[in-house]
């Protein structure tokens, strides 16, 4: 066989391997090394190409892809740097559990450490951060090459998937000539498949659950990031058997399409409830079954540590569960929809019916908030009431999640809710925006500071080369608002310098430069008249200018108002 048969065999294998393990996604970006793969993938029907010239950006894209699909995805660069810059989509990957498989094309080991160019050293370059890693050999005419290459595509989306799901690297070197002949086929893989089974309870488990919800006095159960393919209706009958307040992150998907039925259950205004000393000590849980991960909100956090429960059940499919501060008494190891079988036949209790009362009169509080404020909060709300049905929203770290959890509150309308939350950085959000939207294939919405759009503007470069349809409003309160709500904001020395970082910049001339659609707004009601008009263009920007300050005397208000309503629930 001569050299580019050889090379196009085995990148057809890959390739091929790849498609049958599951990906059908690839995001590649441009470089030399990398050719034969990148018009392997050029050239399918059975997997779509998705380009992004930046590579850390193009990471965190097919990081949105995968974690809205819970499917793998696959990256594809070249050698050198443009490798290094996989690697903090690849931590949020990890922390994350999101199925990306990285495939950076190498120089072959003789040109490594000898002062190739656009060489480094890559075989394990990602260190701790990846499940799997490893340097495949030259292209060579052997078949048990080829099996061997094949086989071990497969093997490492298989680790890829499983529970805890995460990023795998493969590093594929290849030597020049790197044209591939495009007449070839791949003859046909030998392997199958992988079939895994499902993680179920064992009957022990389950008796023991169901003695002790029956015996609880206090149940709560608290819902974590979920993935969109959770099962909500079956979790919802297991909810209503078990009649316990569900306390539902935004990330959880069950704030929407919440029906009449389960809106008493659903408690989406705990953050703003659990600021409330009395509430807090009244209401101190005995039991609780935790489905994903710990929730975003702090006070939820401060309330489980202050009363730490008796019985706190982590479900949880991988034996590393997550427990940040120490809380889980057990640790359910199993597929979360096989536990949600379960009927407790408990139903409805005074202490459903107080979580649910102080969560409607918050959510009162909330809407007042909404109506009448102009801060980032109110913003926040009137993006959430604007917002179509069927479209999906990606929220930034910082403020804008900690906004969503308050203000994005339960819903009829079918809105999907996504976040970075593993590592919980500032970088990749638009990216991963632009990557949740190609995947689900529906309009969105990101909401992002000024700092985190400043961090991946190159995040639009996707947007030249890949069907989007994205709405950006970028909380421009000029610097980080977060800070002012930590203890540094209380020691005025070097605040702004360090924490506040004002830049002074506006966002008008980047959407010039992409030719987005671009409002700039002040104000709630000046937010509410820019999403009314009609989306003009794939992207569109609308900046909404703030004040730090104001934003902080804002939210200080609304929780005020929800403390002084419940204490006087109390003393009724
Ligand atoms: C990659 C990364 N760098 C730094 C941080 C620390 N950090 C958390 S929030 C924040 C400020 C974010 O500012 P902005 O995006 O404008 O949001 P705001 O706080 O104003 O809501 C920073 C720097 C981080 N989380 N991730
Ligand atoms: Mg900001």
């Amino acid at each position: 066989m001569d050299e580019r048969k050889v090379l196009t065999s085995y990148v057809l294998r890959i390739r091929e391997s790849l498609i049958r393990a599951g990906v059908r996604h690839v995001v590649v970006s441009p470089g030399s090394r990398s050719t034969p793969l990148a018009y392997a993938f050029a050239h399918s029907e059975g997997v779509g190409i998705h380009l992004q010239t930046d590579e850390r950006s193009a990471a965190f894209y097919g990081l949105g892809m995968a974690k809205a699909t819970g499917e793998p995805v696959a990256v594809l660069c070249t050698s050198g740097t443009a490798a290094s810059n996989y690697m903090p989509a690849i931590t949020e990957a990890k922390y994350a559990r999101v199925p990306l498989i990285v495939l950076t094309a190498d120089r072959p080991h003789e040109l490594r450490e000898v002062g190739a160019p656009q060489a480094i050293d890559q075989p394990g370059m990602f260190g701790r951060m990846v499940k799997y890693s490893t340097d495949f050999p030259v292209p060579e005419e052997r078949p048990e090459s080829l099996e061997y290459i094949g086989r071990h595509v497969q093997r490492a989306v298989s680790i890829a998937t499983d529970a805890p799901a995460g990023p795998v690297h493969l590093n594929i070197p290849f030597r020049e000539p790197l044209l591939i002949d495009f007449g070839l086929e791949d003859p046909g893989l030998s392997f199958r498949s992988v079939r895994r089974g499902m993680m179920i309870p064992e009957p022990d488990m389950v008796r023991w659950f169901t003695e002790t919800a029956a015996a609880a006095k206090r149940g709560l159960i608290i819902a974590g990031e979920l993935s969109p393919a959770f099962d909500k209706e079956m979790f919802w009958k297991f909810a209503q058997s078990l009649g316990w307040p569900v306390l539902a992150d935004p990330l959880s998907g069950l704030r929407s399409g919440v029906s009449e039925e389960n809106e008493a259950l659903c408690i989406d205004q705990y953050d703003a409830i659990l600021k409330n000393e009395r509430f807090k000590q009244e209401m101190a849980p005995d039991t609780v079954i935790r489905f994903g991960p710990q929730p975003v909100s702090k006070p939820l956090a401060q309330f489980l540590n202050g009363n730490r429960p008796h019985t706190y059940i982590v479900v949880d499919e991988s034996p590393s569960f997550r427990d940040p501060y120490h809380l889980a008494t057990d640790h359910f190891q199993c597929a979360p929809e096989m536990l949600m079988g379960i009927r407790a036949g408990i139903g409805p209790s005074e202490y459903a019916a107080l979580w649910s009362d102080a969560s409607r009169i918050a959510a009162q509080e909330t809407r007042r908030a909404v109506s009448s404020g102009t801060d980032e909060g109110a913003m926040a709300g009137v993006l959430f009431a604007g917002m179509a049905d069927g479209s999906d929203l990606f929220a930034s770290s910082s403020m804008p999640i900690r906004d969503v959890d308050t203000f994005f509150m339960n819903t009829g309308r079918d809105i999907g809710i996504f976040a970075n939350r593993g590592a919980n950085g500032i970088d990749g959000v638009v990216s991963t925006a632009f990557g949740v939207q190609a995947a689900r294939k529906r309009p969105a919405y990101l909401l992002i500071g000024d700092l985190a759009m400043l961090h991946d503007m190159n995040g639009l470069i996707s947007s030249r080369f890949n069907e989007t349809d994205l709405t950006i409003l970028i909380m421009n309160n000029d610097g980080g608002g977060i800070f002012s709500y930590l203890p540094q904001a209380g020691e005025g020395r070097y605040f702004e310098e360090l924490f506040g970082t004002p830049t002074g910049l506006k966002f008008k001339n980047l959407a010039e430069m992409y030719g987005c659609q671009y409002d700039a707004v002040e104000s709630a009601d000046g937010l509410r008249e820019a999403l009314r008009k009609p989306k003009q263009t794939h992207v569109r920007i609308i900046e909404a200018f703030s004040d730090r300050q104001v934003n902080l005397g804002e939210h200080r208000k609304l929780w005020q108002a929800v403390g002084d309503r419940l204490d006087a629930e109390w003393n009724r």
